[in-house]
């Protein structure tokens, strides 16, 4: 705790601003305030940071380093002051000094330094690792400029950059002398020592200097303070040194060199689920696996423990395959820094590095040419050459003559470098991040691999850190949990399950729908505020946020709202519950069929929310620049959530446990956690629909599936497409939705949405019906939030420590 009472907090609180800022309390802003603020809970947690530090070398604690290229960590202010206890001391007194908390947590940039579900999810184990005294880090980059932010303009997205660093970051601390080289380009020059042994000399390189810049990460406890050093790209001041010894580099070419070493920490790629191979993206992964190893050796040497005992106090986790360089570097560290033989170096790395898939997506697959790698990381290439040499090798002792198999399994092949293949050749453990997914990459995507390493594979489904997304996001349901279970399940959330005796208690039911109405209509006033439109907040809060992607199916959710809209046009005197339908995402700026989908769902609004005859029975709002902080408002006040993919398509998904944490109900296909949801909440508590896994997976091998014959025997499905082609209630000249028509006919609808169409109205139907039984829709919401201590991500972190890590909690 940072204060013991209110009293000291304020007196504390009201000199920092004045010795600081030299002004008067009564002058300082919001933004003043939170700093302030801000750089008191830094300075207090610095001091639990040195200690944590110091512990964990004294006791000579192994320690995890989780490598990358995106933390979406989210504002911290709020979720420090909530895991140091200091939450309600400083919002009381702030209140006294005449400022609200909430407003101050609003003067937060939102650090955009992640795309979606992989970035959040490592943000969300960063929160775990360090509530429960593992030793856990991030080792990532230091973006300047965030995700874009979302801005729509007569319906379409308009990207704007974020940069979110512009006044300064107050949790992030820059350790200049912790800075390491990373060398790209030049040749190796290959030469026999004294001994007799082989040695390899990087001539002619650029020097690149890496600078962290370190966040506390602070846990539960408070006094567990982990690290998040992110990466950031300099230049090195001299020229010659810049250079190496290459001749003839002057100042002109300097400026260039400079220019070209700041772009690679410039900004996030704003891709997400779509691979491209640009050079300036393995640029980033280089820098950030080279830059991290070389720091951990550096840490590793302080301990004077001999290399071999490298493995027992480091482990190396990637996050997907962007990190997946680490192998070859640390393959490199160890022989040409350390003068490791190759089977020895071997040996430590795979023990050491172990690798998460997060999708099945071909199109996400990382294949790097050949010649790029070659020329700027020669070295490297070199290393994962031999690497593939030897594992070919290994399989053809194995497979004798199994060319085919050759084929899929190599590292390279033809003029590609592939990722996945080196990840898990790299590393003793694979995991997916559900149940089905898993069981997707062993038999299917990465059967031959299981075949080769069975013990490689294992699941680790994913999961939130319910801190940030019960305790902070929605602090009504928090107390009214503590008033009704006690406080146990606050550091034990699978505790949750005793609220299920209450899920028929009336009093407790009517005290669930009362924290939902509030949150309900602390959404409405945002909405209003920002489309000038009153929402009622007795309609069914129905939302779908994440990122726009074809297999995550925004468009089938419209398509419906559209079809509604047309049974209220047909019978204006329809009767449903009415229904908000809330949406957030953002598209890649190069995904056009992505932004034509968000125009689609701004023009249906537009268009539904301003009939007459809809008369509040449909309302629609695309919310814009769907981020962290704005999940924190949305999520909590969803009666129902909209997890809808194509069955195979979504690895795991952790919106949906979000939604289920907060009390909405789900209306989801068989994918991913959905159905590990499922298992507990069964028929009764979920809506599912739509094919199941197996049925696509089918489809996509053998065939059979012809999204024309829907359309030509659906009448309501012809009336709505056709509705995108036809002048008439939302469109104009047919150019503006050709390109989804088309996606849905003439490509024959790669996603599934006409033939999950059906089933989907329907369960909207069953939606409805369920929400007007009022008891029996808040039994379910009970039964929901008492389940989802699952999917906390500190179990999911246990699992991670215990099967992957080989670590233990670090006693303080
Ligand atoms: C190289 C381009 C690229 C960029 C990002 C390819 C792939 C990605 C990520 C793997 C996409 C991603 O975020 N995947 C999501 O990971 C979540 C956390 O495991 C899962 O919950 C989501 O289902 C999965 O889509």
């Amino acid at each position: 705790m940072l204060f013991t009472d209110k009293e000291r907090f304020k007196a504390a609180f009201t000199d920092k601003i004045v010795d600081q800022l030299g002004k008067p309390l009564e002058e300082a802003s919001g933004a003043d305030v939170f700093n302030i603020l801000g750089n008191m809970v830094r300075e207090q947690a610095g001091r639990n940071w040195a200690e944590t530090n110091r512990r964990y070398r004294q006791g000579q604690e192994k320690q995890v380093y989780y490598f990358s290229m995106e933390f979406l960590i989210g504002r911290l202010l709020g979720n420090n002051l909530l895991n140091m206890g200091d939450l309600e001391v400083v919002r009381d007194g702030l209140e006294e000094l005449g400022f609200r908390l909430d407003d101050i947590e609003e003067e937060e940039p939102d650090p955009g330094l992640g795309n979606g579900g992989l970035g959040r999810l490592a943000a969300c184990f960063m929160d775990s690792l360090a509530s429960l005294g593992y030793a856990g880090h991030g080792c990532g980059i230091r973006y300047k400029y965030g995700l874009f932010e979302q801005k729509i303009v007569d319906g379409y997205q308009v990207e704007l950059p974020d940069y979110w660093l512009q006044k300064g970051n107050v949790w992030e601390v820059r350790r200049e002398d912790k800075s390491v080289d990373v060398k790209f380009w030049g040749r190796v020059e290959t030469d026999v020592d004294s001994s007799g042994e082989l040695v390899f000399e990087h001539k002619d390189y650029e020097t690149v200097r890496a600078v962290p810049y370190d966040i506390p990460i602070i846990g539960a406890d408070e006094r567990h303070v982990n690290t998040l050093r992110n990466w950031s790209a300099e230049s090195v001041m001299q020229p010659s040194k810049a250079f190496g010894m290459r001749a003839g580099s002057d100042y002109h070419k300097f400026l260039e060199y400079k220019r070209s070493v700041e772009s690679i920490s410039e900004f996030l790629y704003p891709d997400d689920s779509r691979y491209e191979g640009k050079l300036l993206r393995l640029k980033q992964q280089y820098f950030m696996c080279s830059a991290g190893l070389q720091s951990i050796l550096r840490t590793f040497d302080k301990l004077g423990l001999p290399y071999t005992a490298l493995p027992d106090k480091v482990a190396l986790h990637i996050n997907d395959t962007h990190p997946t360089l680490v192998i070859p570097e640390l393959m490199r560290l160890l022989m040409d820094e350390k003068k490791m033989g190759w089977d020895q170096a071997w040996d430590i790395v795979t023990r050491m590095v172990s690798y998460t898939n997060h999708t099945i997506l071909s199109e996400a697959l990382e294949k790097w040419p050949v010649p790029m790698v070659r020329e700027l990381l020669p070295r490297v290439f070199q290393i994962i050459e031999e690497i593939n040499a030897r594992y070919c090798a290994e399989l053809l002792r194995r497979y004798p003559g199994d060319e085919g198999r050759l084929a899929d399994m190599a590292i390279i092949y033809g003029d590609q470098v592939r990722m996945a293949n080196l990840a898990i050749v790299g590393s003793h453990s694979v995991n997916g991040v559900a149940a089905l997914h898993t069981e997707i990459l062993r038999k299917r995507e990465m059967r031959l691999f299981d075949e080769m390493f069975p013990d490689r594979f294992n699941n680790k489904t994913n999961g939130i850190t319910h801190r940030r997304w019960l305790l902070h996001a929605n602090p009504q349901l928090k107390d009214l949990i503590d008033d009704t279970i006690g406080t146990r399940w606050k550091t034990h959330p699978q505790e949750l399950i005793g609220l299920i005796k209450y899920c028929e208690d009336a009093s407790f039911q009517e005290k669930i729908g009362e924290v939902k109405r509030a949150n309900k209509l602390r959404l409405a006033q945002y909405i209003e505020s920002r489309h000038g439109v009153k929402v009622n907040p007795d309609s069914i809060f129905d939302v779908q946020v994440k990122r726009l992607h074809a297999y995550k199916r925004q468009l089938l959710n419209i398509l419906h709202i559209m079809h509604l809209y047309n049974q209220i046009k047909a019978a204006p005197s329809m009767d449903i519950v009415p229904r908000t339908f809330i949406f957030g995402a953002k598209a890649a700026p190069s995904y056009h069929l992505a932004k034509r989908i968000i125009k689609l769902i701004n023009t249906v609004a537009h268009t539904v929310n301003n009939d007459k005859d809809v008369n509040g029975k449909l309302q629609i709002f695309f919310l814009e620049n769907y981020s962290v902080s704005l999940a924190e408002k949305i999520i909590p006040a969803a009666d129902v959530s909209e997890q809808i993919s194509t069955a195979s398509k979504e690895a795991s998904g952790t919106g949906n446990m979000k939604f289920m944490m907060n009390g909405a109900l789900t209306i989801g296909t068989m994918d991913g956690a959905n159905v590990e949801m499922h298992e507990m909440l069964g028929n009764e508590n979920m809506f599912l629909f739509g094919l199941s896994a197996e049925q696509v997976l089918d489809y996509y091998q053998h065939g059979g599936y012809y999204a024309r014959d829907i359309y030509n025997g659906d009448g309501r499905v012809k009336e709505v497409l056709d509705q995108l082609m036809n002048p008439g209630a939302f469109c104009c000249d047919g150019q503006d939705f050709g390109q989804i028509f088309h996606s849905l006919l003439d490509n024959n609808d790669e996603f599934f949405v006409l033939k999950d169409f059906a089933s989907y109205v329907e369960t909207h139907v069953e939606i409805d019906r369920a929400y007007r039984n009022r008891p029996e829709w808040l039994k379910k919401s009970i039964i929901n939030i008492a389940h989802s201590g699952k999917f906390s991500s500190d179990s999911t972190i246990s699992r991670y420590a215990s099967e992957i890590w080989n670590i233990r909690p670090v006693e303080l």
